[in-house]
């Protein structure tokens, strides 16, 4: 197998000392081990390409949602519910969260399970710990999360595949992510996103809750917007919450929920369309789909997906 990593310089890469040491002290690998492993990552360029043109970026909020929005992943949304009605029941009942948004999400991520993937993942953990400075440390700590995760699960490292961050499964895990919220949901004794769909909706789920997913509350109210507070160096920033108040905001679904004395943190939002410009402002439940991905469309195409499937 060619490698990047087998040559001495390589080893000697600053990075590659730290996380040897972390691995070392701190998680009980022998520096032998952790050679045997990472010295098989192959460097793949077309992943450093990947990470430095993220196309959704730059997209419109039309043509994004177009992306998620369309026959055939709804088509394909509801015959993913009638078939696996019941675990999505039952994560339902769990964690509160609906079996809509939760397919909504495998949906957009993966078409279902359909796409999961086609980077061994240790490639491209390693090629971005390596030879993707600006974000080194994040992905170094995937690639130990991704040592541990294999050792725990009894996976194959060498033969895991995923997105070329090194998103994993169904649900597209990050390492850290699969070892902190992913569930054993078939109750097989382990935890495998890749081939247990049960798993993969039961760890989904997980991740909302723990995220502060509130049941039988909503996801966004679309408001108008001329309200006094729409700071428009707050919207659409999904990282900057500002405290709810009904008298400013007026929700335009108000007839669907109790406002007065509601006391919460929202996020100030607004899509832009050929036709109109549309405000809404984002709940805790949405903000915890944001904490699945750092991107108000992202939370927007779910929620839209998932209202199709209503
Ligand atoms: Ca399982």
């Amino acid at each position: 197998m060619s490698s990047l990593h087998l040559s001495g310089y390589d080893f000697e890469h600053p990075k590659y000392e730290l996380i040897q040491k972390a691995l070392v002290e701190e998680h009980n690998f022998t520096a032998e081990e952790i050679k045997l492993i990472i010295g098989q990552a192959e460097k793949q360029q077309k992943i450093i390409d990947s990470m430095n043109s993220p196309a959704e970026f730059t997209w419109t909020w039309d043509r994004y949602r177009k992306l998620f929005i369309e026959p055939k992943r709804i088509k394909n949304g509801k015959l993913f519910i009638e078939n696996n009605l019941e675990t999505l029941q039952r994560a339902e009942a769990q964690f509160g969260v609906p079996k809509e948004v939760i397919t909504a999400i495998l949906g957009v991520e993966t078409r279902y399970g359909k796409i999961m993937g086609s980077y061994r993942v240790l490639d491209a953990l390693s090629t971005l710990s390596f030879d993707y400075p600006r974000r080194s440390n994040f992905f170094s700590q995937e690639l130990i999360n991704l040592l541990l995760l294999t050792r725990e699960n009894n996976l194959d490292i060498f033969k895991l595949k995923g997105s070329y961050a090194g998103a994993m499964g169904y649900g597209q895990f990050i390492p850290s992510s699969y070892r902190a919220y992913a569930v054993d949901f078939d109750n097989d004794g382990s935890v495998d996103l890749l081939n247990s769909v049960e798993d993969a909706i039961g760890s989904i789920g997980n991740y909302l809750f723990q995220h502060g997913w509130k049941s039988n509350y909503p996801i966004i109210w679309e408001v108008n917007n001329s309200f006094e507070g729409f700071n428009a160096d707050f919207v659409n920033n999904v990282r900057k919450k500002v405290n709810f108040d009904s008298k400013t905001m007026s929700p335009k679904n108000a007839i669907d929920f109790n406002f007065e004395g509601l006391n919460t943190d929202v996020l100030l939002l607004s899509y832009e369309t050929n036709k109109s410009t549309n405000y809404f402002v984002g709940t805790r439940n949405f903000i915890a789909i944001t904490k699945y991905n750092v991107s108000h469309f992202y939370a927007k195409a779910v929620y839209d997906l998932a209202q199709e499937f209503l």
